[in-house]
């Protein structure tokens, strides 16, 4: 609103920010100079503040794109002649150069070897084919000083000089999944002029009784893990999930995941049926993997399902839920399942809004009634004061009340 706004691009910050060292931030505030007295709404310190220059834009008339289309150039924001997809993965030679076409996609760098020689260029096109919001990987090989951000559905290209003889591990650098640290490869750089012994890794023989134990493990966890996949998708399903395009995206992420099974589950079939269990319970790991993703993706579009279709929080409950969050209660208690503590869906029911108050403000003093009594030896564990306010925990309880009201969503 004109006249309600003030926005100052400040050079010194002294005092404003902890400082560092001698060079500080500058900084730009927003101060609102609508009322009789002016009120610094904001304060934002920033690297490089010279030459100063600001646009305000009301937030409202901003549509940005969510994910790039897949294969998209980020900077000419046109389809990038080096998008891969799925499949097209490849490692192209020509003479000392050798350019890789790759693809990211929680949690794989695909190839996850590659092999060139002392003194190649390299040149690595990166795709990722994520096409979930905000599900950025990143890109660096150790020690060759190159970095990649990728943004759902980019490309980007990253190239250097292969100098030195050795392995270099390859990695995701962003914290993408549960799996992110599996998102990994490896840069072999030799030396045309040596040969290489390899060394054989000794594997430790199971006996045939080992091998079946093994066999018939993975067997009943990927069942047990199957019939998790399918309660989501049931839920997700009777729901109506396709309503809501973020949540597909996220789905059509889990079933990409989860359409690799069959694939997989023909080669351990056929090496179960050649009497090669050994082979077959490591394919029978691999369906695993993919089944913890589509898990992973698939209980995410779950929780974003469940808010879409949940009542709307009052400002208390929601002042609570940020509390909850802030106290930590979600380390040991997950709403709608049992964990390191109670669900703790339901517990206004179970023992009325004063004592849930009461017990988040000071659970100590409720240690001596048989109920709590029973919960600490099931659980093993007391529950800690978390040192929540008085206002925290009565909101706390707002935020339990809605969780109530919505129950059947968890
Ligand atoms: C370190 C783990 C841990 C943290 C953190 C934690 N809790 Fe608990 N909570 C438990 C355990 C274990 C129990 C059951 C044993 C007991 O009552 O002490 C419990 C019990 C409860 C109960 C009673 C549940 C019922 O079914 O009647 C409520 C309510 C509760 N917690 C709320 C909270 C809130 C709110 C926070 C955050 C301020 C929180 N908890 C933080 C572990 C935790
Ligand atoms: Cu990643």
């Amino acid at each position: 609103m004109l006249g309600q706004w003030l926005l100052a691009l400040d050079k010194l910050s002294i005092d404003r920010f902890n400082p560092v060292g001698p060079l500080h931030p500058q900084n730009h505030q927003l101060i609102d100079i609508g009322g009789p007295k002016m009120e610094l709404t904001y304060d934002l310190p920033i690297p490089l503040g010279e030459p100063h220059d600001v646009v305000s834009i009301e937030a409202k008339k901003l549509n940005p794109k969510a994910t790039y289309d897949i294969g998209t150039d980020s900077r000419t924001e046109q389809a990038s002649p080096f998008a891969t997809l799925a499949g097209q993965e490849r490692i192209v030679r020509d003479g000392k150069n050798v350019t890789v076409y790759a693809t990211m996609v929680r949690s794989h760098i695909n190839p996850e070897r590659i092999t060139v020689n002392k003194g190649d260029h390299v040149t690595i096109h990166l795709s990722s084919l994520e096409r979930a919001q905000d599900e950025t990987h990143g890109f660096a090989v150790d020690g060759l000083n190159v970095h990649a951000s990728l943004e759902p559905g980019k490309t980007a290209t990253v190239e250097f000089d292969a100098l030195d003889e050795g392995v270099f591990p390859y990695y995701c650098t962003e914290f993408c999944s549960a799996l992110h640290l599996e998102m990994m490869g490896y840069l072999m750089v030799k030396d045309p002029n040596k040969s290489y012994e390899s060394t054989a890794v000794k594997s430790i023989s199971l006996t045939k009784e080992q091998l079946e134990a093994q066999y018939k493990k993975i067997i009943e966890t990927n069942k047990a893990t199957d019939t998790v996949i399918q309660a989501v998708v049931k839920y997700l399903k009777e729901k109506g999930y396709e309503k809501y395009p973020t949540i597909a995206a996220l789905v059509a992420d889990a079933l990409d995941q989860y359409g690799k099974i069959p694939e997989v589950k023909a080669k351990a079939d056929k090496a179960l049926k050649a009497g090669d269990l050994n082979q077959a319970v490591l394919w029978e790991n691999q369906i695993w993997q993919y089944m913890v993703k589509t898990a992973d993706v698939g209980l995410r579009a779950k929780a974003r399902l469940a808010r879409e279709l949940a009542t709307p929080m009052t400002e208390a409950a929601s002042r609570g839920e940020k509390a909850y969050l802030r106290g930590g209660c979600n380390g040991c208690h997950v709403i709608g399942q049992v964990s390191s503590g109670p669900d703790l869906t339901g517990a206004i029911a179970r023992k009325g809004e004063q004592w849930v108050y009461e017990f988040t403000l000071k659970p100590e003093s409720k240690f001596n009634e048989p109920y709590t009594k029973a919960l600490i030896e099931y659980f093993n564990l007391r529950m800690p004061n978390q040192h929540m306010t008085e206002a925290e925990s009565k909101d706390i309880v707002e935020y339990m009340k809605w969780i109530d009201a919505n129950a059947d969503l968890f």
